[in-house]
């Protein structure tokens, strides 16, 4: 491989085109009319202007990109994340070209794009998986006897969701029908694809994922778990790895099954297996990302692997040169997903320029951006400006050091999450390592935030109050589903 072509923009594009640089690849970058003078741009050996800001307009149109691609004499192309990369027709598209998808074949990614056709895919390979059903339903006398088999509170999930899309919860039966036709005619409008199934509800679990890397000779191997569960509405906003909960015994049964995942649609590349876990520390399956993901930093520094420069050489065909147990973890990796929002006003997008854009440097500091002073951040994409990541030796090195790098990173000129990344480091449930999914829903808060950015004494008994009313209601929680679900807990 000598030519690459990019097909994204900002940050992802950047860091791959670094890994192809390191590894003597010449470089082609892509980009709309709003990213003329952006980084990724001056950083690639050429350039291509793929049209109008909007992305339909621009870095979505494939075949544009492969046209371009052949004139250039590229003969791979990298997707990064979002846009085009679990496109399993671009995917084709460009291999019929005769250029190398730098990720998974169409078929890995057709499969794992259906919740329903990836539960089919690994049932003969030993996967836990959540109380539930694996068909497609719309029966609603066949649902209400599933909901009792399982008990309630039960999730209706569309089969071509993501991102929490087509979810809705079921506290008891008679919400049952209205829930499933509104889900259905969700995800029909959302995907075109009206298919929804049930699972049993799993109350507070933490999102727990593991990467995997596989290449084309039969081998497959997991580099170890990153726990992501402090997000909102589905947007991560801070990762880490490895997990503060995971045992060693816990990590190698997760890892393994990870493997076993990637084998049931023969993968090929780096990808991602999602899990639940709840509070018993029972793991579920939920889905695999047929590529890259944003959070892949963190399993960099804690494994030494160069994860872009592995796809790379897993799309040239070349053998994995180590095995599962030449693997192990080091230190510990935080991410801080810095976003052009303001979290004082619901994380609404906060547009604007980057009047001053200083970054902090030091030891165990990475900073992977997409940026530069005196740019607009463009409205038409994903409002992430960066990722903030540090690296200690362990779990409190890591967060003393992103609460430094948080005060050292200067912007000013719009409104980002870095306040926020503060809160969650000097958050005791983060600092204990015992938060879930719903860390967001239930510590955070305009009020607590705002007590806390003014350095306000009422901020502890505020915390403490919002705390116990917010555990008082889990409580309760957890004993309607101790009730209603004797069969997990045996
Ligand atoms: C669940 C769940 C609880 N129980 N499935 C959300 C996105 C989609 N990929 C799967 N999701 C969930 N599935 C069962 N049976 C809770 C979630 C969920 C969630 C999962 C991972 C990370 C954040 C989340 C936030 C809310 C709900």
């Amino acid at each position: 491989m000598k030519k690459i072509l990019v097909a994204n923009r900002a940050e992802i594009a950047q860091r791959v085109i670094r890994s192809a640089k390191k590894m003597g690849i010449k470089t082609v970058a892509v980009y709309s009319d709003a990213d003329r003078n952006a980084p990724h741009v001056k950083l690639a050996d050429e350039a291509i202007c793929l049209g109008p800001a909007p992305s339909n307009q621009s870095y979505l149109l494939g075949e544009k990109i492969i046209e371009e691609a052949l004139k250039l004499g590229v003969d791979g192309i990298h997707p990064g994340y979002g846009f085009l990369s679990e496109n399993a027709g671009f995917a084709k598209q460009v291999t019929d070209a005769g250029i190398t998808f730098i990720g998974p074949s169409p078929h890995s990614i057709e499969i794992m794009g259906s919740k329903l056709a990836a539960k089919d895919a690994v049932k003969a390979y030993d996967i836990p998986m959540v109380p539930g059903i694996d068909k497609a339903i719309t029966d609603v006398a066949l649902a209400k006897s599933i909901g009792k088999e399982i008990g309630y509170p039960i999730l209706i999930k569309a089969s071509a969701g993501g991102g929490g899309k087509g979810m809705r919860v079921v506290e008891k039966e008679d919400e049952l029908e209205s829930q499933m036709t509104r889900a259905i005619s969700e995800a029909t409008s959302a995907f075109g694809d009206g298919s929804v199934f049930i699972e049993k509800y799993v109350t507070g679990p933490r999102h727990i994922e593991i990467q995997v890397l596989a290449d084309n000779h039969g081998n497959t191997v997991h580099l170890f778990e990153r726990e992501c569960s402090i997000q909102r509405r589905h947007q991560k906003v801070v990762e880490e790895a490895p997990s503060a909960v995971l045992t060693p015994a816990l990590r190698e049964e997760m890892g393994n099954a990870a493997v076993r995942v990637a084998q049931s649609c023969n993968y090929q590349g780096a990808g991602t297996v999602e899990f639940l876990l709840d509070d018993q520390h029972n793991f579920y399956f939920l889905e695999m990302n047929t590529r890259l993901q944003v959070e892949h930093p963190v399993s960099e520094l804690i494994t030494g692997i160069d994860l872009v420069e592995q796809q790379i050489k897993v799309a040239r065909n070349e053998e994995l040169s180590f095995k599962q147990e030449d693997l192990s973890i080091k230190g510990h990796a935080l991410e801080l997903r810095v976003y052009a929002e303001d979290p004082m006003n619901n994380f609404l997008p906060s547009i604007g320029n980057l009047e001053t854009y200083k970054l902090p440097v030091g030891n165990g500091i990475r900073v992977d951006d997409g940026y530069e002073e005196g740019m607009d951040i463009p409205i038409y994409y994903d409002p992430m400006i960066a990722k903030l990541i540090t690296y200690g030796n362990n779990r409190e090195e890591a967060i003393d050091l992103m609460k430094k790098a948080i005060a050292d990173y200067k912007i000013k000129g719009l409104e980002t999450t870095l306040p926020f990344g503060d809160f969650v480091c000097n958050h005791d449930a983060f600092i204990s390592g015992n938060f879930d999914t719903h860390f967001v829903k239930n510590y955070f808060s305009k009020e607590i935030f705002e007590e806390q950015q003014n350095g306000g004494r009422e901020l502890a008994a505020k915390a403490a109050l919002h705390f116990y009313l917010q555990k008082k209601d889990q409580l309760r929680t957890i004993n309607n589903e101790q009730s209603s679900w004797s069969s997990r807990l045996s």
